[in-house]
Order: structure tokens, then sequence, then C-alpha cells
């Protein structure tokens, strides 16, 4: 199926078929009380405003066959893919690998770094652990969406200027085209929310395409 999104900076036009949902890091960690959000001095209802549109685009990504793929940020117990700088920046209450209320901040496998239950993933859905900001760096990212054939992204999650925008700007040299869903993408800062969907589609459309989720959800209809 062939749509098209009323967007900035002009429409977006994409092949289902051809087509992901990029769910980024809707984590407890960032979208919870108790979680590495939190520590870091962050109100997360800044974040949790983006579920309930998020959610209705899942489910119509579910209803009409869509890939849909998940990321999750964070480490190894031992922490040896966490690099020093990103360990010991800033002055945090708890840091990466402490145990918390949610367990260990950011370690695979503990509650607070699974993705919330509002947007859990299916079992056929991917999920892919990044150590990064980035979804592609070091990750298998890039040869699942080669062996699935996919071409566009439909980018949604947290937060709008740290792992979304990285994720669209390596994507965007990698060939994608990227369109994301503004209301579907948060920041705990205001400022940040909007400098930050503005650069996507500025110049023309640098790094790709905005548009709420109403719009992308009136494609599918
Ligand atoms: C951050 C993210 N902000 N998922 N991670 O550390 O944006």
């Amino acid at each position: 199926m062939n749509a098209s999104v009323e967007a900035e900076p002009y429409a977006y036009r994409f092949d289902l078929a051809t087509t992901a949902l990029l769910i980024i890091d809707m984590q407890r960690d960032f979208v919870e009380p108790g979680g590495f959000g939190e520590t870091l001095g962050n109100d997360v209802a800044m974040l949790r405003r983006v579920i309930p549109p998020l959610r209705e685009v899942l489910d119509a990504a579910r209803t009409h066959g869509m890939t849909v793929i998940h990321t999750r940020e964070g480490h190894l117990p031992d922490l040896s893919d966490c690099p020093p700088a990103k360990l010991n920046r800033g002055e945090p209450s708890l840091r990466i690998g402490d145990p918390g209320p949610k367990g260990r901040i950011l370690i695979r496998g503990e509650y607070g770094h699974d993705i919330i239950d509002e947007l859990k993933p299916l079992p056929d859905e991917t999920v892919i652990d990044k150590p990064g900001k980035g979804s592609f760096y070091a990750t298998g990212l890039q040869d699942l969406l080669t062996a699935k054939g996919i071409t566009s992204l439909v980018v949604t999650g947290v937060t709008t200027e740290v792992c979304v925008h990285t994720t669209v700007r390596e994507a965007n040299d990698r060939g994608y085209e990227c369109l994301v869903l503004s209301d579907c993408v948060g920041s705990y800062f205001a400022e940040f929310q909007d400098a930050g969907l503005a650069m996507f589609s500025a110049q023309g459309g640098i790094f790709g395409w905005t548009a709420p989720a109403k719009q992308f959800l009136e494609a599918l209809r």
C-alpha cells in the first residue's frame, strides 16, 4: 500500500511494505518515576504525554501489518559496554549500574530497563538493545532493515533531542527516509522539543519530515 502523509516540509510518501515503525527507548527508566531520567532531575510527565498517541500509532501499525521495531538503551551488567565518559558524567542521584527502585539503572535485564507495559512489544516484534544514543551504533539494526527491505522509518519515542535525533541523523546518513511523529516524541525540556522538531524538517528536510500522529493515522485509513 502506497500512502502520503501531510507533513513538514512537504508530503511524506511511503510504501507500507518497506516502512517500519521505530519506537525508541520507551523504557521505565526514562518514562516512569524512580528511573534514570528522574535521577537526572527530570520530570517524567513531560515524556508520558507521548504514550496515548504513540499507542494509537502502534495499534494502527499492527493492524496494517507494518514492521515494528523497539529499542532499549542500556548496558551489560558488568558495564563493559559503557564508556567511562558516559558513566561518570554529571551529578545524577544514581549512576548507571547503581541499584534503584526499579533495579540497577539502565542495565539489561532489570525491570526499569524494559519497555513500559502500555507499549509492550509483541513476540514477533524486534527489540534492539543499544549501548549508545543512536540506534545504529553497535547494534544489528542496519542488517535487520536490509534483510527486511525497509527503506523508510516512522520514528517515535524518547528523547527528542538525544536518542531520537541521534538515530534520525544516523538513519539519514544511511539513506533512510525518516518521518518523525511530532506528538509521539518527547523531551524533558519544552525548548529542546520545539528546536529538535524544527531541526528535522529545516532546510527542505535536512534530516527528514515531521507530522503529528493524526496525519499518519489519516494516511493509513
Ligand atoms: C537519554 C534517550 N536521554 N533515550 N536517552 O539519555 O534519549
